[in-house]
């Protein structure tokens, strides 16, 4: 059997290999990936994001349980920064769902964020490949709703859920400025704690569509004693359930798909440039007239883009 066909039956150690063979810059791999692509771009993808300590990976882990009860197949991609600071929350990602760790139908890969630039998006892009390829009806992407890479992957999402809780600061101003817009459904988890109400009614006003004026459904949870996850579920549902519209679906891919070839040509373009630097004599030659004060950066930009070799 290929690795393609072992992926495409869902084999876990094949998957977990393609991916750290991704991450190793293996050039077979992505002839694997070339293959699995006509495999994918069917699964529900599920982007779940906001502030650290809302409760995503707790109702991610309600999620997984909600799917496994209908019999389909889950993927999850949790999303870390890995900061010396932070460094312990990939460890409570896998507490949080460590009870689905011996189901075979539940695939959950921590990515920690990367320094490299592109690097993130890159890996989640392909991971969500390989999981769609491997059958997972539903994929989860969690990932904190701070950093730009981090916001950014949930376009890949057909839908986003933006979780917020009380207590985590200044309520609804903490959620980041462009994060309210990619939202499809608000989740105000916590509510178990005071100043719930008062974050949902803070929500109001900025849950409105911008492009329809509909206002966004506001869910209120309370992922410990799991209440509000039937309401949580049947609005991502129903969420999904329009993507049974073509042209729904098909926006969706156009965007998919764009943010996925822009972050890669993004992606190797930097690599290229940084190559060039370091092998390049015509680079070589620019970077010593800026550092000589015989050329400004400005114009050394425009002349390093005119001796970008593409390919
Ligand atoms: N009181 C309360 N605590 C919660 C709730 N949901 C999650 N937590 C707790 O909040 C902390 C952060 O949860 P976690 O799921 O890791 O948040 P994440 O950083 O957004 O993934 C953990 O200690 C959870 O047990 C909730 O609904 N109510
Ligand atoms: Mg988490």
């Amino acid at each position: 059997m290929s690795i393609a066909d072992k992926i495409k039956s869902g084999d876990i150690l094949t998957m977990s290999r393609l991916i750290r063979d991704i991450d190793d810059g293996m050039p077979e791999a992505e002839i694997t990936l070339q293959k699995l692509f006509k495999h994918s771009g069917d699964s529900k993808i599920l982007g779940i994001t906001g502030l650290p300590g809302a409760g995503k990976s707790t109702l991610t882990s309600l999620l997984i349980s909600y799917y496994r009860k209908q019999n389909k197949r889950v993927g999850v991609v949790a999303v870390d920064p890995t900061s010396p600071f932070s460094g312990g929350a990939i460890l409570g990602d896998r507490i949080r769902m460590q009870e689905h760790n011996a189901d075979s139908d539940v695939f959950i890969k921590s990515v920690a964020t990367r320094g490299s630039f592109g690097g993130l998006s890159k890996s989640v892009v392909d991971i969500v490949r390989i999981m769609e390829a491997a059958g997972k009806d539903i994929i989860i992407i969690e990932t904190v709703g701070v950093g730009q890479d981090e916001i950014d992957v949930v376009r890949l999402a057909g839908q986003v859920l933006v979780v917020t809780a009380p207590g985590l600061g200044d309520d609804i101003q903490a959620i980041k400025a462009g994060i309210l817009e990619i939202a499809d459904i608000f989740v105000v988890n916590k509510c178990d704690l005071v100043g719930a109400e008062k974050a949902a009614s803070e929500l109001k006003d900025a849950a409105e569509d911008n492009i329809t004026g509909d206002l966004k459904p506001i869910v209120m949870t309370d992922s410990i004693h799991i209440k509000g996850i039937d309401e949580l579920t049947e609005s991502i549902d129903i969420g999904f359930d329009k993507f049974n519209n073509d042209n729904i679906k098909n926006e969706y891919l156009d965007r998919r798909y764009r943010y996925e070839i822009e972050y890669k040509v993004r992606d190797k373009l930097t690599e290229t440039i940084r190559e060039s630097f370091e092998n390049d004599p015509v680079f070589k030659d620019i970077l010593k007239a800026v550092r000589d004060k015989k050329m400004d950066p400005y114009t050394a930009v425009t002349k390093i883009m005119k001796n970008v070799k593409l390919t």
